[in-house]
């Protein structure tokens, strides 16, 4: 039996009974929406520089007209929606009425290269897909299972009002995808209560109140933007300024305008923060967040001392939903991601601490695949994160590693093997290894190793990388080397080139 530690101590407490989380997991996400429109319909919810400020009662009828227009183009509960954009209102709408509707909302990058985006369609197998981009469209439209696609308007025309609000926390709501290692992508299928779960501890942990306003310059097709931010600010009742994308400079002038008092960013997005000018701004917000990737403590340091905030780490996954935080109420501890947050099960297992979860945010699996899952549940019925942890005395959680083959760059994961296989089959390259390299800005940088009979141009490959991959995947370094190190069973030796202990026959280009 391996060892187990269990982390007993959660988050603290709320002072205000009303911050207490109420039924984890035991709600879909519409019904705490409703109750926040019906009380005050008039209260701003989202902003963008567009459509300006929605207010409660107009998101209400906003994604029940979008609803009706879904509804009126033949989709129905169940019936998943492929969904890439940059963020906007337009966006949240669209999502909002999935939701609602019963629709299974299918995230994808807006910048994903036409093979990665049919990839992740025939995976998921949607029945629409809302693409703002019109190659990205363009490149759906040949796939025989998709009904629709639109660009980037919702389709149909608006019937009457379907029946909206209607699913229990068991109903699916967001099938996530993630590369996978063997080239097939695994769907994480989260339900309406796994979501709630997740919100409504956060809205607890973090005393999110409505009063509340958050800078939100994060893509809403990943977790950290989509459920903890959007899912977050709805649950919460508060609002939420909706940027198309990270600028140091427009989050300050957000800030400061817009009297907000939340910002949650990636470590990469603290990295540039922390040197932007006027980063004194954000003194005036109540909570700085960071999450997706190891905040380093000298970032941490470093923004206490030019900006005067003490940012507080939480720790989460795609599958799981947020996990851990460090308490708002108390010391925010550098390089630790805190306690578990309420209703959450934590435990270090086996002689590397690998981190495992229990509770009502957790998936139930990925979708049709028996052997992932055999792989990340254990026999008793806990997630293997494939992250190592460590415990302070008091329970504070340390993240110290990683089981997994995993490079996460500026908060985006990329998985090795992906990479690898683009490379290979570029006819100049006879075998490579892809590793991250540390980098302050990005976390890690994605780092690869070639082989080939003889060394092509790097601008070759980069250009030979860009037509297959999303940017954040490309090799921002490149080294030819004699070979691969492989152990004796032919096994790829990749923390050999992680340390150092391979020799590149070529500087990064
Ligand atoms: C952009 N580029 C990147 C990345 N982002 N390269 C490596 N890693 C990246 N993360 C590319 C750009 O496409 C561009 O390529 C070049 O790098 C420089 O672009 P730049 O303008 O500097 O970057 P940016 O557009 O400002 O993006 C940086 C960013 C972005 C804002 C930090 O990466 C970002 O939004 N990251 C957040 C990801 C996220 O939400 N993760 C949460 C996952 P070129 O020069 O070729 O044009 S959910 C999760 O992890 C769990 C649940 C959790 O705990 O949250
Ligand atoms: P994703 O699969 O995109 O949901 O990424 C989840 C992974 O991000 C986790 O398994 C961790 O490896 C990593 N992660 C998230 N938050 C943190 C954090 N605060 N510190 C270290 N790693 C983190």
């Amino acid at each position: 039996m391996p060892a187990l530690r269990c982390a007993a101590v959660t988050v603290s407490t709320p002072p205000d009974p009303s911050l207490a989380p109420r039924a984890l997991g035991k709600r879909a996400l519409p019904e705490v929406w409703a109750e926040h429109w019906r009380a005050s319909p008039e209260r701003p919810v989202l902003f963008d520089a567009t459509r300006g400020w929605l207010s409660w009662g107009a998101l209400e009828a906003a994604s029940a007209a979008a609803a009706a227009r879904l509804a009126g183009a033949g989709l129905g509960a169940g019936d998943r929606v492929l969904i890439a954009a940059p963020s906007s209102c337009d966006h949240a709408v669209a999502l909002v009425a999935c939701l609602r509707l019963g629709l299974v909302i299918v995230p994808a990058n807006p910048g994903y290269r036409p093979a990665e985006l049919q990839a992740l369609a025939r995976e998921a197998a949607p029945r629409a897909a809302l693409v703002a981009d019109a190659a990205q469209a363009a490149c759906l439209r040949g796939l025989a299972s998709l009904g629709l696609v639109t660009t980037p308007a919702l389709p149909g025309a608006a019937g009457p009002r379907p029946p909206l609000d209607r699913m229990g926390p068991e109903a699916p709501a967001l099938l996530a995808y993630t590369s996978g290692t063997t080239g097939r992508p695994k769907g994480v299928l989260l339900r309406h209560g796994n979501l709630q779960a997740s919100a409504e501890a956060l809205r607890s942990a973090w005393h999110w109140v409505p009063e509340d306003r958050l800078v939100h310059a994060l893509p809403l097709f990943h977790m950290h933007g989509f459920g903890v931010g959007l899912l977050g600010t709805l649950q919460a009742g508060a609002s939420a300024l909706l940027l198309p994308r990270f600028e140091p400079g427009a989050v300050l002038e957000a800030v400061a305008r817009h009297a907000a008092t939340l910002f949650f960013g990636v470590p990469t997005m603290w990295h540039r923060l922390a040197e932007a000018p006027g980063v004194g701004a954000l003194a005036s917000l109540r909570l700085c967040v960071s999450g997706s990737a190891p905040l380093p403590a000298a970032l941490h340091a470093r923004l206490a001392e030019r900006a005067g905030v003490s940012i507080l780490e939480r720790y989460g996954m795609t599958e799981t939903g947020m996990l851990t935080s460090n308490p708002v109420a108390g010391e925010r501890r550098a390089g630790s991601v805190g306690f578990p947050l309420p209703g959450v099960e934590l435990r270090l297992a086996g002689p590397n601490g690998e981190i495992e979860v229990r509770g009502p945010n957790v998936f139930g699996g990925y979708l049709d695949r028996p052997d992932a899952n055999a792989a990340a549940f254990t026999a008793d019925g806990w997630f293997r994160t494939g992250d190592l942890g460590a415990l302070d005395p008091d329970g504070a959680l340390r993240i110290v590693g990683r089981a997994k083959e995993l490079v996460i760059s500026g908060g985006y994961n990329v998985h090795p093997q992906e990479v690898e296989e683009v490379l290979r089959a570029h006819p100049g390259i006879e075998d490579a290894a892809v590793v991250g390299a540390p980098s302050p800005e990005w976390g890690e940088l994605v780092t690869a190793y070639l082989v080939g009979p003889e060394p092509i141009p790097l601008d070759e490959v980069r250009r030979h990388c860009a037509e297959r991959l999303v940017a954040y995947k490309h090799p921002r370094r490149l080294h030819w080397v004699a070979e691969l190190p492989r152990n004796a069973l032919g096994k790829l030796q990749r923390h050999r080139l992680r340390d150092g202990r391979v020799a590149p026959d070529e500087e990064p280009g």
